[in-house]
């Protein structure tokens, strides 16, 4: 263990192997191997943006045993946004100081691409300064194939109606087996790949996430970690790696052990440390709960997403995220953790500096 921890401490890059060594670390040591890389990157300032989800049709034609949100027997609410309530709820989030409109999808087939892309266009045309972060790999896949659309053409579409950059949804686990256990038929993950690296190689940023904490094991979290450290090294396209803890109700999906908060944060850690090539951890305070969000910030997380304002995925399976977070609470609530609030937009760029 000595010299990985000097590995580390010498800016040397680990192994997976290693790297699953890392959960046998007792918490202050890997607290402060990823604090400190933190810490050289950004101090003590932890971003945050002012921005919107927008989750505009819940009727999925896919069926992850993890999601509580589509609509189907233990959810039975389907509904589809028009783009008239779509623009309603825009306009109202930029009223209230939205920069960026988080909106993501389920995959309905009963709408058509028109009513995917033209949602983008309009909210463009109307709103030239926010920031349009959709369509996950996943919507990609599902547009591509029920339009008979290469990825190529769609992720050219995608940038025609006004689309700024992709969030890093869909990406689940990698691993091919577990893939098969919880969302069988979704994107795969050589696909999900695909897409981004298109994306990227059009000189655009996305996210990538991780659904940990149900029926993977840690070699998994580690697979994943670097499958993206892979890619990341040819296009460099990725702003933030967000590890989304599996909540569990309303779903199909049985789960025994959940993980320890202790579990949580070092997964935080090890992927600051995995990832050495991606600039941002994000503890998305949905699925991680503020508390513990506020806590990884000392395990290498710099960024706790943002104010959200609404939230229906994570919400719909226990999440306490339904009503996002006002900003001055927000900006509170790390300051008193001893960290510097810095509004940020959504290619991280500093706005606001809250000393
Ligand atoms: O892909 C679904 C996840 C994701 C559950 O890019 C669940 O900035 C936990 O991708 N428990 C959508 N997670 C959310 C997402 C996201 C969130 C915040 C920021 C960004 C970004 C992206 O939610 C899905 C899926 O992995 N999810 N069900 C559940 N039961």
């Amino acid at each position: 263990m000595k010299e990985i921890i000097k590995k580390i401490e010498n800016d040397k890059r680990v192994t997976f192997e290693e790297a699953i060594k890392l959960y046998e670390l007792d918490m202050f040591t890997l607290g402060k191997l990823a604090d400190e890389k933190r810490v050289q990157r950004y101090g003590k300032k932890s971003f945050f943006n002012v921005n919107r989800h927008i989750n505009p049709t819940n009727e999925c034609k896919d069926i992850c045993k993890f999601c509580a949100f589509s609509a189907n027997r233990k959810n039975p609410n389907p509904y589809t946004m028009s783009h008239d309530e779509i623009l309603s709820i825009a306009k109202e989030a930029v009223s209230h100081g939205a920069k960026e409109l988080h909106i993501v999808s389920a995959h309905n087939d009963k709408v058509g691409m028109d009513w995917y892309l033209g949602a983008f266009k309009k909210l463009k045309e109307l709103y030239p300064h926010v920031h349009i972060k959709a369509l996950t790999a996943a919507e990609v896949n599902f547009l591509s194939e029920s339009n008979g659309l290469s990825y190529e053409e769609m992720v050219d579409l995608m940038i025609e109606n006004g689309v700024d950059s992709m969030p890093g949804g869909g990406a689940e686990i990698f691993d091919e087996k577990v893939r098969d256990k919880i969302c069988k038929g979704k994107v795969s993950s050589k696909n999900w790949f695909k897409i981004h690296e298109l994306w990227h190689k059009r000189g655009r940023k996305s996210n990538v996430t991780m659904l940990f904490g149900h029926i993977e094991s840690r070699a998994d979290r580690i697979d994943h970690m670097i499958r993206i450290r892979e890619l990341q090294d040819e296009t460099g396209g990725f702003n933030a790696f967000i590890p989304l803890v599996y909540q569990r109700e309303n779903n199909y999906l049985k789960v025994e052990n959940f993980p320890t908060s202790q579990e949580i944060l070092k997964t935080y850690a090890i992927s600051r440390i995995v990832l050495d090539n991606v600039p941002h951890i994000k503890a998305y305070w949905v699925t991680s709960t503020i508390n513990l969000a506020l806590i990884a910030q000392e395990f290498g997380a710099d960024d706790l997403d943002g104010t959200i304002e609404k939230e229906s995925i994570n919400s719909a399976a226990g999440a306490k995220s339904a009503k996002g977070m006002k900003m001055d609470e927000f900006i509170h609530l790390i300051k008193d953790s001893g960290f510097i609030p810095v509004e940020r937009d959504s290619l991280y760029n500093e706005l606001k500096v809250y000393e």
